[in-house]
């Protein structure tokens, strides 16, 4: 084999071992570049004659252009391996079903709400809807609430700007006021049907006012147990001859099925309220667990009072009955095993998909 042929084959085999682009730049440069192979033999004429110039240089000329292509072919080579390598890497299998954007669901308090609904409702209870903007007189006047009553500070209450001196316009501390409202609707839609319009008591017959009043209040508070903005969800059923008896039987049986246990046990502990007459705590008793045997306070409760009665235009010497007032988040936290009330309100996706 001639050494031109020699030089050909090792400049084949030194561009076939290299790996990568870079690697082939340094293996063109021993043969092509200015102290490369070919470049030498080009030197190596200076001494020959005319005529041997010229087939020796058309010899080493076949001989660069055979290596220039070897080159060209493997740098080909090497792009479209790296090609196929990018479009393996990028390849998108267009048969695979779309992404999912996720199953939403709703916030475990919406579920309370939505089941503490659902329990009221199926024993007759309308859901009552309200401003959460408050006046003075709803939130507190109306519910037989002292002018001097701590609750009303500020300290304690939410005041906005817009109203006035008598009227000052608040966060409502508590869903009363929803209760309160609809009770005087529904008063006056049937004064008008018994057409007792002068402005006295009623005391003529209507059909018994039973109503829950679920949704947001606002207190100036805040720990792990309390949040500035939390849930409320209150009861009122009033009628001709609504008893604490009764407020017994329908809380009761509303915690049996609300924490899905036909044995569970309560106690009514007597407590007082500015809007209720006799008025009670209601516990639930651990049935089980480490906390068995432990008593739970769930609710306040009481005998509506006859300033309220009066505040919704009734005649308390006719109309008497039971409220009831619960904390949906604290049902929540005990019924999901949740320590941190403050959970709720963070917005963190991880805790909330949970309850999905
Ligand atoms: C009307 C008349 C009476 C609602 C009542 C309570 C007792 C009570 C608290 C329990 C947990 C609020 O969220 S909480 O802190 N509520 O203890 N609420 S009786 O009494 C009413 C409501 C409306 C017209």
């Amino acid at each position: 084999m001639n050494e031109l042929t020699a030089i050909v084959d090792s400049a084949k085999a030194a561009f076939a071992d290299a790996a990568t682009p870079a690697e082939l730049e340094n293996a063109k440069a021993v043969f092509l570049g200015k102290a490369g192979r070919i470049t030498e033999l080009m030197k190596g004429m200076a001494t020959l004659t005319v005529d041997e110039k010229k087939s020796r240089g058309a010899a080493i000329n076949l001989a660069k252009q055979a290596i220039e292509a070897a080159l060209n072919a493997r740098r080909h080579a090497l792009a479209e391996a790296e090609l196929q390598l990018q479009l393996q890497a990028e390849a998108i299998d267009v048969s695979l079903p779309g992404r999912q954007r996720g199953q939403g669901g709703l916030h475990p308090v919406s579920l309370t709400m939505e089941r503490i609904e659902a329990i009221f409702g199926s024993m007759g209870f309308d859901v009552a809807q309200g401003p959460e903007i408050e006046s003075d007189w709803f939130n507190f006047t109306a519910l037989n609430t002292p002018e001097d009553h701590p609750a009303r500070s500020m300290h304690d209450t939410f005041y906005v700007e817009g109203g006035s001196e008598s009227a000052p316009n608040l966060l409502r501390t508590h869903t009363s006021p929803m209760q309160i409202r609809h009770a005087v609707q529904h008063v006056k839609k049937h004064r008008a049907a018994a057409s007792a319009l002068d402005g006295a008591l009623f005391a003529g017959d209507m059909p018994e006012i039973r109503v829950i009043a679920p949704g947001r209040t606002y207190r100036v508070d805040s720990d792990a147990t309390h949040s500035p903005m939390f849930h409320q969800c209150e009861g009122l059923w009033v009628g001709e001859n609504v008893s604490f008896k009764d407020l017994k039987y329908v809380f009761t049986d509303f915690c049996r099925t609300f924490f899905e246990n036909d044995d569970l046990v309560l106690r009514f502990r007597p407590s007082f309220f500015p809007f209720t007459e006799p008025s009670a705590e209601i516990d639930i008793q651990f049935p089980s667990g480490p906390l068995a045997g432990r008593w739970l306070e769930v609710a306040g409760s009481g005998q509506v009072h006859p300033n309220v009665i009066r505040n919704m235009g009734l005649d308390p010497e006719k109309y008497i009955g039971f409220a009831f007032g619960m904390g949906p988040d604290r049902l929540t936290m005990l019924r999901y095993g949740v320590n941190d009330l403050r959970l709720f309100f963070d917005g963190d996706i991880r805790f909330l998909s949970q309850f999905q």
